[in-house]
C-alpha cells in the first residue's frame, strides 16, 4: 500500500503550525526570563483562533492568552504549544488542565519541559483526559530557544556561550603596540553590519555579558543590548577586576545604572566608594592562580544565584581561555572576518595548552562578508 497521503500532509501542516508558534516564542525572548520563552497557536478548521506568548511581567502563559483570546473557540482545536504545558501551580493554575477544561481536540508539543516540576507530567495528564498529545514537533528549534532556562531550572547555573569576532587566521584584534592608539578610541572592527547585528540579537536574548579588564580598559567598551528591542530586566554588564582598575571615566562606568557588576579579589576601600557611588555594584570573589585573579567558576555560580539563565562572553584572549580550558563554556558562537591579522596579532585563545572537548552540533550561516559557526560543547 501507498504511504497515506493524509498523514503526510498532516504532519507538514503540524510544523508550519509549530513554526508560527515558534515565532510568537521568539517575541517573548528578553520577556520571559527566567520563565521560558514560549508561544503557543491554537488551530480551527485550518484557521488560526487563538494566539500568544509568555511575557513574565504579564503573569499569563502561552496556552492561557491564546485560550482567553480563541473564548468558545477553544473547543475541538489544536493546540501547537512550542513547550510542554505545565502541570504544576506556580505563579498561575497548571496549562495543562486548562487545556482539558477548554476541551481541545489535540495538543501537539515541541519538546518538554525541563522543570523537574513538570518534566513529561503535562503531557501526561493531557492524554489522562483523553486528549491525544504528538510531542517532538520542531524539537531542536524549541529547545535551542530555551538553553538558558533549561540548565538554570536544572542546576541553578546558567548557559554559557562564547562569542567572538575572528579573522581568517585565528585573531581577534590586531598587534598591540601597532594600533594600541585606535584601540583606546575604538576597537578596531573585523566583521561586517549583519555580523554585528546579529551580535545585538545575542545580547539581547542573554541575562548578563561578562568580559575582562584587558577588554574594558583596551576597547572602552559599551556591552549594552542596543537590538531595540523590548526587554523586562536590563543586560546586566559583568567585568572581571581582579584589582579594580576599571576606570571611572569609562563608558562602563559612565552608563552605570545598578546594571554593571564588577567582580574582584582584592578589595580597595577607596575605589570600590568612588565606583559604588557612580552606581557601579562590587562582589569580592576568591581568586585562583595564587589567589589573584578572579575565578569564573565562581562568578558564574553566583550569576545563576541572581537568577541568570543566560550568559554571554565577550571577552579577550585571555577571559576566553580561562573559560574554555576550565570547560565553562557550552556554546560557541564564532563569527569569521575575510581577513588576516598575522601572527603577532592578539589571538583568540590565550595560553591554552590542550583542547580536550569534541565540538558537536555545529551549524553555519553567512552573515554578509563573514561566516558564523556555532557548536556545542555540551547540552543543558
Ligand atoms: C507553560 N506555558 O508559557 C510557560 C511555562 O512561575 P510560573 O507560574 O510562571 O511558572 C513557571 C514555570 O512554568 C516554568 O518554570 C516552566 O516550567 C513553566 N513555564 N509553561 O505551560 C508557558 N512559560
Ligand atoms: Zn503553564
Amino acid at each position: 500500500q501507498v504511504v497515506s497521503p493524509p498523514q503526510r500532509i498532516s504532519q507538514a501542516a503540524d510544523e508550519r503550525w509549530m513554526k508560527q508558534a515558534l515565532d510568537l516564542a521568539r517575541r517573548s525572548i528578553g520577556l520571559a526570563s527566567p520563565n521560558p520563552v514560549v508561544g503557543c497557536v491554537l488551530v480551527k478548521d485550518d484557521r488560526v483562533v487563538g494566539e500568544g506568548f509568555h511575557e513574565y511581567d504579564r503573569k499569563d502563559h502561552a496556552e492561557i492568552v491564546a485560550l482567553k483570546q480563541a473564548g468558545e473557540n477553544a473547543r475541538g482545536a489544536t493546540a501547537y504549544v512550542t513547550l510542554e504545558p505545565c502541570a504544576h501551580t506556580g505563579r498561575t493554575g497548571p496549562c495543562a488542565n486548562a487545556l482539558i477544561q477548554a476541551e481541545v481536540g489535540r495538543v501537539v508539543v515541541a519538546t518538554g519541559d525541563p522543570n523537574p516540576l513538570v518534566n513529561g507530567q503535562g503531557s501526561e495528564r493531557i492524554r489522562n483526559a483523553g486528549i491525544p498529545v504528538d510531542v517532538g514537533i520542531c524539537q531542536n528549534e524549541a529547545r535551542e530557544l530555551n538553553d538558558g532556562f533549561a540548565r538554570h531550572i536544572r542546576t541553578g547555573m546558567p548557559f554559557v556561550t562564547l562569542k567572538a569576532g575572528v579573522s581568517l587566521d585565528g585573531r581577534i584584534a590586531p598587534a598591540p603596540g601597532k594600533h594600541a592608539a585606535d584601540r583606546v578610541a575604538a576597537p578596531v572592527m573585523l566583521t561586517g553590519e549583519e555580523s554585528r547585528s546579529d551580535v545585538q540579537r545575542l545580547r539581547h536574548a542573554s541575562d548578563a555579558i561578562i568580559t575582562g579588564i584587558n577588554t574594558a580598559l583596551n576597547d572602552n567598551p559599551q556591552l549594552t543590548d542596543r537590538s531595540g528591542l523590548p526587554r523586562r530586566r536590563p543586560l546586566l554588564r559583568v567585568i572581571l577586576d581582579s584589582a579594580l582598575r576599571l576606570r571611572l571615566d569609562s563608558k562602563l562606568v559612565r552608563t552605570a545604572q545598578d546594571d554593571l557588576l564588577v567582580f574582584c579579589t582584592t578589595p580597595k576601600y577607596e575605589r570600590q566608594k568612588a565606583l559604588e557611588a557612580l552606581g557601579v555594584r562590587i562582589e569580592v570573589v576568591h581568586g585562583w592562580l595564587g589567589a589573584s585573579r578572579v575565578s569564573m567558576s565562581q562568578v558564574l555560580t553566583r550569576l545563576g544565584q541572581l537568577g541568570i539563565a543566560n550568559a554571554l562572553i565577550e571577552g579577550g584572549s585571555q577571559v576566553n581561555a580561562v573559560a574554555l580550558g576550565q570547560n565553562l563554556v557550552d556554546k560557541l558562537v564564532l563569527y569569521y572576518a575575510p581577513i588576516f591579522l598575522g601572527s603577532t596579532a592578539v589571538p583568540l585563545l590565550g595560553s591554552l595548552e590542550e583542547w580536550k572537548w569534541p565540538v558537536t552540533r555545529t551549524t553555519v550561516q553567512q552573515f554578509g562578508r563573514d561566516v558564523r559557526i556555532e557548536s556545542y560543547l555540551r547540552d543543558p
